[in-house]
């Protein structure tokens, strides 16, 4: 028999524990600082398990630092920031080596006893190792440079950021590519072409006097994942960015960047000798064009010592360019690059061309252009194709130029800003993408020459001149990207970068642990939630190879019925009663011959073509049985519905989280993630019927139809666009 009276005190000491409990919670929460994501992935919080903050303390002690340039500055000071802020205590900067002491600087600074070997570090890789020197244990960061110290600096950060073990450190790492840049595509007047985050970050009135604190809090975010140059303004370019007066402000930005090992570039806009150099041509065989622009060289390297170079977009979408004076691109491209190449400068001469009439197939006009160009551009001149052959869709195969340049070093143009990925309202983790394509094999040389491996073996055959672009997502927003994910794009961009070879999921699990927490209850659901989000994107908006049926202005929201003069959503999907997709074999326009014949035969042939392009390379019936073994159309259907709902399961996975991370950043990421779902269910709604308008099918069994008929959907407006692409 129970005793009553002992079954109350147990009950009693039960609903006090559950009191104690909640309130150590609540107490838990509350002491859980909002954040609002400005400090990024460099937040340095108290590192909490006691375990390991016992390793860490008795590992950084004291710091020595060695040298004392600039570049040696920061880094130290990083390192200081870093381990005050996880470890609660400012270690003391010291002149000797004792037991727990962190050793920054210069290998050939490094004191006797503490040989390493720095071969084949180069300008930019660093070594991280536990030493016996003197009879103490100490870590060491060296590397050939100053800039690679500071790299070492950020990367030992990261180890204590996610929580990894310090002891018997024997790491060396060098960059897969030379040049990591990012792109800006800011306009003077301070908006941003394609940028969701608000204005652009720079403040030219106040230039070259005033430099924000943002500027160098984005030059640590940059240098901390390896980024070594930016371009500042966009390449639909205003030639008076060349001009004296704001290539002094420029200089402003150069100051601010130099430590952090991040050189500056500018775009060139082809016709500047004409708008603001008063001649009367942009020729380039006209030798006062010529002269124009290695006078202006001379005048830039006299303002910014370690300018970058040009970016250039010619004849491509209304900018002026070689060709209007019946030039080739390699022709332009060389005349900047004969102007740079006395102080070292590089051309990024970009391979997105096309004008803006229509013709048979926008996807095969890069090769056909540039294709005949390999081997005529200057040895300090890159040619920058985007990933695919269109222009940032959701899903394309790889540009058909990776792996058919082997005479030009080719730099690879990625978008970080979701222009065709629903800008900053959506969660979509591209690494997954750009994974895709640097892993794409383009048989260039036999199996395994993926893109990646392409874009690194330039450096071997090509001096040094290996590259990748990325066009980033930054403004002024308080949290930078103004969707709190979209800092995973720009982090996986540079960890990318830095080493093609990584994978997007374990860039995904090192964001989450420095941007949200070590705990497995957030890696685990965040990192889900974020793998699967491209797929759920491309499921909602374009599946099955379906491309450029957004909103035709703002690129955001359906709009395959757009009908315009120049460009319609017809030339992408070209639907009828019977058929979609476009023949890009070799019975229709062609496209897969430009690739290596392993791969072109591929895509050509039906049975081998992934059902992810299908609808990019082949024109098929509705009633195509496809691998499923559902129709076409049932495919295209179904996949519309279960992005809608991958989008309702990335909801239950952020819910998972609520309480273990501040509630400031998990209210706005669930509060997007219900405006996405609302997204994803109108781009489902809409094109079902749009489709469903030509192939007059049923839906597959068991889904519920769209709530609206087409006229409905056609009458939504497109959501306001920063750019004025929309108003
Ligand atoms: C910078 C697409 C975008 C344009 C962009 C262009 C480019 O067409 O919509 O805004 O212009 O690409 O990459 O040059």
């Amino acid at each position: 028999m129970i005793d009553s009276r002992e079954y109350s005190i147990d009950s009693n000491l039960i609903d006090n524990m559950k009191h104690i409990i909640s309130v150590i919670l609540l107490l838990s929460t509350l002491c859980m600082k909002g954040e609002t994501g400005y400090d990024l992935w460099l937040r340095y919080p108290p590192v909490e398990n006691s375990r390991l903050l016992k390793e860490y303390s008795s590992k950084n002690k004291n710091i020595l630092v060695l040298g004392d340039s600039p570049t040696i500055r920061v880094a130290s000071e990083e390192l200081e920031r870093g381990l005050e802020g996880m470890l609660g205590y400012k270690p003391e900067t010291g002149r000797r080596i004792g037991k727990g002491t962190v050793v920054i600087g210069r290998h050939d600074l490094l004191p006797s006893g503490c040989r390493v070997d720095p071969e084949g570090l180069g300008e930019e890789g660093f070594l991280i190792r536990s030493m016996k020197i003197e009879g103490v244990t100490a870590t060491v960061i060296t590397a050939l440079t100053d800039k690679g110290v500071l790299y070492g600096v950020f990367r030992y950060l990261r180890l204590l950021q996610t929580a990894s073990p310090l002891a018997d450190l024997d790491i060396r790492d060098t960059p897969g590519l030379n040049y990591r840049v990012l792109n800006h595509w800011d306009n003077l007047n301070g908006t941003v072409e394609r940028g969701y985050a608000g204005y652009s970050i720079w403040n030219w009135e106040r230039l070259p006097h005033y430099k924000e604190q943002r500027y160098s809090d984005y030059a640590r975010a940059n240098a901390s994942i390896g980024i070594n140059g930016l371009v500042l303004n966009n390449v639909n370019a205003e030639a008076k960015s060349l001009r004296h007066d704001w290539l002094v402000k420029a200089s402003g930005l150069a100051d601010v960047f130099r430590p952090y090992g991040i050189r500056i570039y500018l775009t060139a806009k082809f016709s500047a000798p004409k708008e603001i150099g008063g001649l009367p041509t942009a020729d380039p065989r006209d030798e006062r064009v010529r002269q124009w622009w290695k006078d202006k060289a001379r005048e830039i390297y006299s303002i910014i010592p370690d300018f970058g170079g040009f970016l250039v977009k010619a004849n491509s979408e209304g900018q002026p360019g070689p060709q209007d004076y019946g030039c080739s691109h390699a022709e332009g491209a060389n005349m900047l690059g004969e102007a740079l190449a006395p102080y070292g400068g590089i051309v990024f001469w970009r391979a997105f061309v096309y004008q803006n009439e229509r013709h048979i197939d926008r996807v095969v006009t890069g090769y056909n252009e540039f294709k005949p160009l390999d081997g005529k551009f200057r040895e300090n001149v890159f040619l920058q194709p985007k990933n695919g052959p269109i222009d940032f869709q959701p899903r394309e195969p790889f540009h058909p130029l990776f792996g058919s340049m082997p005479d030009t070093p080719l730099a690879m143009e990625v978008q970080i800003t979701q222009e065709n990925l629903g800008h900053a309202g959506h969660l979509v983790y591209l690494a997954t993408m750009y994974e895709e394509v640097l892993k794409s094999d383009t048989y260039a040389g036999g199996s395994g020459y993926t893109v990646g491996r392409i874009l690194k073996d330039y450096a071997r055959s090509h001096h040094g001149m290996s590259a990748i672009a990325g066009v980033p997502n930054v403004g002024t927003d308080l949290n930078w990207t103004g969707h709190l994910f979209g800092q995973a794009n720009w982090y996986a961009f540079g960890r990318l970068a830095w080493n093609p070879d990584a994978g997007a999921e374990e860039i995904a699990d090192d964001w989450i642990r420095m941007t949200f927490s070590n705990a497995s209850g957030v890696t685990e659901p965040v990192k889900e939630m974020m793998m699967m989000s491209r797929e759920a994107y491309v499921d909602y908006t374009m599946p099955v190879g379906l491309n450029h049926i957004m909103n035709f202005g703002s690129h955001n929201g359906p709009e395959p019925w757009h009908h315009d003069p120049s460009w319609t959503a017809y030339d992408y999907h070209k639907v009828t009663a019977d058929s979609i997709g476009v023949d890009r074999t070799p019975k229709g326009t062609g496209a897969t011959l430009q690739y290596h014949s392993e791969v072109g035969e591929r895509f050509a042939d039906l049975s081998t073509c992934p059902d992810e392009l299908l609808l990019w390379f082949h024109r098929l019936p509705f009633t195509y049985r496809m691998r499923s073994g559902r129709t076409l159309w049932d495919e295209i259907v179904t996949r519309y519905y279960t992005g809608v709902e991958k989008v309702g399961e990335m909801q239950d996975m952020w819910s998972k989280v609520e309480g273990l991370i501040d509630d400031e950043r998990y209210r706005h990421v669930k509060e997007l993630l219900s405006f996405q779902k609302r997204e994803a269910e109108w781009w489902r709604d809409a094109c079902v019927q749009f489709f469903g308008s030509y192939s007059g099918l049923p839906l597959p069994e068991g889904l519920t139809p769209p709530p609206h008929p087409l006229e409905y959907y056609k009458r939504i407006p497109f959501p306001y666009d920063w750019n004025g692409y929309y108003d």
